[in-house]
């Protein structure tokens, strides 16, 4: 069903664990905001390409600069500071009830290849999903947990720089 594309999504708050405990922070998006083909697709992990877009609307906040100078930030202008231009960025996605921790509904978990120097509450994700990487799996432990994770990063990092590829990544 390659490619699948949606529109720019909220990032809502996870439970928290992807960041604490695996060392993988993930941008949560709700199910209902994605076409109807996404909801369709089998438990597991995907990947594809996101693009960030700052959020318009945040308390503006005041930061002290190295040199003592004060700066008065929007949230978007610092987001786009400090992480540079927030171009495409390569992504695996986790479609899943994730049974390691026993949830008991569907949550779309992205994680972004890219690493950010804050996290990007109140922004927007568009992406579109390239392709199949597993079925989502149980594990006994959490180490066994990241190291598939990592596999699954390694597997789309190889992949999506190859040209037919980087055609999707133009289209976002
Ligand atoms: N959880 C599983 O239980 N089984 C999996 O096979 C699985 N695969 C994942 C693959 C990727 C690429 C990612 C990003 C997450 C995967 N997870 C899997 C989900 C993690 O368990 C999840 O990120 C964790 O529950 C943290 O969620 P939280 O931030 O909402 O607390």
């Amino acid at each position: 069903p390659f490619p699948l594309v949606t529109e720019y999504c909220d990032i809502v708050c996870g439970f928290g664990r992807g960041s604490a405990e695996l060392g993988i922070p993930t941008a949560n998006v709700p199910i209902g905001q994605l076409p109807r083909q996404m909801n369709d697709l089998d438990l597991g992990v995907y990947f594809g390409f996101a693009h960030i877009k700052p959020a318009e609307h945040r308390e503006p906040s005041v930061e002290t600069r190295q040199d003592g100078r004060t700066v008065v930030y929007n949230y978007g202008q610092y987001l786009s500071e400090v992480n540079g231009d927030l171009d495409v960025l390569p992504m695996v996605l986790s479609v899943g009830k994730n049974p390691f921790y026993g949830n008991d509904f569907k949550t779309m978990e992205l994680h972004v290849l890219h690493d950010f120097k804050n996290d990007f509450y109140g922004a927007k994700v568009k992406f579109n999903i390239l392709g199949h990487i597993r079925p989502e799996l149980n594990y006994t432990t959490k180490e066994a947990l990241i190291k598939d994770i990592n596999i699954d990063i390694k597997t789309a990092q190889s992949v999506l720089v190859t040209s037919p590829y980087q055609t999707f990544k133009r289209q976002l």
